[in-house]
């Protein structure tokens, strides 16, 4: 099989890809390695930064999330008992919005299968080859068949696990930080007892009231990164979703897990015909909600490289990619480090608690330091990369 751009996984960044490409016209093909009903229904990330909604209007994917998203203003600082607002609209003029990851990736596979962009799921076996060449090419199994796809690049989109990092490893640096704990997140079948996020800072750890509809409420709560969601029942988790967060409406608990927590850059996010985007390249801890935004700011960024190399042969812009996307990709992970070393227990003893404790309250006496979180939550403006 022939085609231009091959796209290895349908997550929010392969997805949101081969969108971008199909409106400029340029041939792509997705192969992603679960079925089609599984990445519709994964439960991550819920929260899109301002650009990532423009983006998906401009792409004409956007009318369920104006229906069903829920935009908000600002979010809440929780430290001792009470709530402090940070009004990120009136500070920047910009919103969020509360919008499942899976349903952005329901709303993208639909619209790129209604498009006529293929897409092969529960593809296995895939491996990158020549990618130094200007002829790269994916080999993998489908449907008890081995196959082949040549492409003039390949897009790596297939996540922190994926093959295709691994395939250029031996060309990257790589950053890590990672922490002990993790964030212990549950669905429940609950109004939210609030209008926008709460994001609380508590001696026994850290906890998160998000929501996921008017009837679906989304908790999070710090836990040690080795412990076992076995050891926790729905009460125990009830218990502490409570005294971290103060007022919690309870409901059935339809879905928990345990996620753990780092921060991880590779560079460069390319090598030869081989462009990393996403998770492949980068991952955040989800404190600052940038983990879907930062696979979209990315993807943003090469489609229009990709299609200047395709149609033009003009590589200037696909050789930049890397120092492009880097620069947000560093924002973000300075953000998502600030709010995680600011709201969690990081066992550094009461010195440290203090010093969180006196950050938190500066964020809510000075616009200033107000003004530079809100900047960051809800996404500096998309500047043009090129
Ligand atoms: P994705 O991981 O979403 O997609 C990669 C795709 O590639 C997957 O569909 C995978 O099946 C496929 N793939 C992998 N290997 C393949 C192969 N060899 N061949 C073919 N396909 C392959 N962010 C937040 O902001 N808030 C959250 O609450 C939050 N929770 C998260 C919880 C978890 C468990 C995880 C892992 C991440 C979470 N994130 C969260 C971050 C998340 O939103 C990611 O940043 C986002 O999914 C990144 O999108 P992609 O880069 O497209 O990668
Ligand atoms: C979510 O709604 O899942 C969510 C929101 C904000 C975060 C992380 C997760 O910082």
């Amino acid at each position: 099989m022939r085609t231009q751009v091959g796209i290895v996984g349908a997550g929010p960044a392969g997805l949101t890809l081969a969108m971008l490409l199909h409106t400029a016209g340029i041939e792509t093909v997705v192969l992603e390695a679960r079925d089609r009903a599984y990445v519709e229904k994964r439960v991550r990330a819920g929260l899109l930064e301002q650009n990532t909604v423009d983006l998906l209007h401009d792409l004409g994917v956007a009318d369920r999330l104006d229906r069903e998203g829920l935009e908000h203003n600002g979010i809440y600082l929780r430290y001792h008992g009470h709530n402090h607002y940070v009004d990120m609209a009136a500070l920047t003029g910009r919103h969020i919005t509360i919008y499942g990851q899976q349903e952005v990736v329901k709303d993208l596979t639909q619209a790129i299968l209604d498009g006529g962009v293929p897409v092969l799921f529960e593809v296995n076996d895939v491996a990158l080859h020549d990618i130094d060449s200007s002829t790269p090419r994916i080999t993998y199994a489908h449907n008890g068949q081995t196959d082949e796809l040549i492409c003039d690049a390949i897009a790596g989109c297939d996540g922190f696990h994926g093959v295709s990092r691994a395939t250029i490893s031996e060309h990257i640096t790589e950053y890590e930080y990672v922490y002990h704990f993790g964030w212990l997140g549950i669905l429940a079948e609950a109004p939210p007892a609030t209008d926008e996020l709460i994001y609380a800072w508590h001696e026994d750890g850290f906890a998160l009231y998000t929501m996921r509809s008017p009837k679906i409420s989304r908790l999070y709560l710090q836990v040690d990164a080795d412990d076992d969601i076995g050891n926790w029942s729905d009460d125990r988790i009830w218990s502490a979703l409570n005294t971290r967060l103060g007022e919690v409406n309870e409901g059935n608990i339809y879905d928990k897990g345990i996620t753990p927590m780092r921060s991880y850059v590779a560079e460069p996010m390319q090598h030869g015909r081989l462009f990393l985007a996403g998770d492949s390249a980068h991952i955040v801890p989800p404190t600052g909600a940038k983990g879907l935004n930062l696979a979209v700011n990315d993807v943003r960024i090469l489609a229009p490289a990709l299609i200047e190399l395709i149609k033009n042969g003009n590589t200037q812009p696909a050789d930049g990619y890397t120092s492009a996307a880097l620069r947000r990709v560093w924002r973000a992970q300075d953000f998502s480090n600030y709010m995680t070393q600011m709201l969690h227990d990081l066992g550094g003893g009461r010195f440290e608690r203090r010093i969180q404790l006196a950050r938190l309250e500066y964020v809510d006496r000075s616009d200033a330091a107000a003004r530079s979180l809100a900047e960051n939550y809800t996404g500096l403006p998309a500047e043009p990369e090129f």
